[in-house]
């Protein structure tokens, strides 16, 4: 169970961050209503949200997943592989403080949280253009020590592990085919996300609630007869910027 998000509003110069889709530029007015809709649907699943205000100096900043991997012991402060989004860990290291003890990824580790997906006591961790081997390993050394094990994930084909893959609960794991034989991964219900709707591949299980992507209805065909409990939410504006559902908040 989660009790709180983090998030932090898109600002002005959202449209500047890093993207690799080819959506085109996204409007900032209906950005920052989705993200209000996306707060709300947090809400909505029983979370109290520590909204931070937008931060103009990173246009990537709304992205708040990937500067923090979090426990219920610890926060460990990622060392973000992306040089424009590197410093955005400053500001949220008062914030985290809070909550949580805190630990780092140092360099020349680098680590976004994009590329971690918790099951329980296992971490999976994705190797991408963002994390490194060495930021991998210093994640799992630190999770180790709180009892957690960890499997190292090469990924390809995307920004991040969780681009491609999620657990959504119940044994259940959305994936596209890039992953879809991994070994780690046997032991799953696995439910193929098709390559046309591979953004529908991240969705955010929050407390028996699913928050899926408005606008892929093979995915959603699939998990209506897993008889979830369905909240559809339009992020067109951060698919635009390669942003997901998860990318937005840090769930504690
Ligand atoms: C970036 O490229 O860093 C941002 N435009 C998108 C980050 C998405 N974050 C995530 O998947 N956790």
């Amino acid at each position: 169970m989660f009790n709180r998000a983090i998030t932090k509003k898109p600002c002005s110069h959202f449209a500047d961050g890093i993207t690799t889709a080819n959506l085109g530029k996204p409007d900032f007015n209906l950005a920052l209503n989705q993200h209000t809709d996306y707060i709300a649907a947090l809400k909505s699943c029983g979370l109290e949200i520590t909204e931070l205000d937008a931060d103009e100096n990173f246009p990537d900043s709304c992205f708040t997943e990937d500067t923090a991997v979090i426990t219920d012991e610890v926060a460990v402060i990622t060392n973000p592989g992306a040089q424009s989004r590197r410093d955005e860990i400053v500001s949220m290291i008062s914030v985290l403080e809070q909550f949580r003890k805190l630990e780092f990824i140092e360099p020349p580790g680098t680590l976004e949280g994009g590329d971690v997906m918790q099951l329980e006591k296992h971490f999976y961790i994705g190797l991408t253009d963002r994390t490194n081997e060495d930021g991998a390993h210093q994640l799992g050394n630190i999770l180790s020590k709180y009892g957690y094990q960890y499997t190292v994930i090469p990924v390809t084909a995307a920004l991040h592990l969780k681009t491609i893959v999620n657990y959504i609960g119940n044994n259940n794991l959305l994936v596209t085919k890039e992953l879809f034989s991994h070994p780690a991964f046997n032991t799953f219900n696995k439910i193929l996300v098709p390559q046309n709707e591979m953004y529908a591949a991240n969705c955010l299980l929050i407390n028996n609630k699913l928050i899926i992507p408005a606008g892929f209805i093979q995915v959603k065909t699939e998990l209506q007869k897993l008889n979830y409990d369905l909240i559809e939410l339009n992020m067109s504006e951060f698919e635009k910027m390669d942003g997901g559902l998860s990318c937005l908040s840090l769930r504690i």
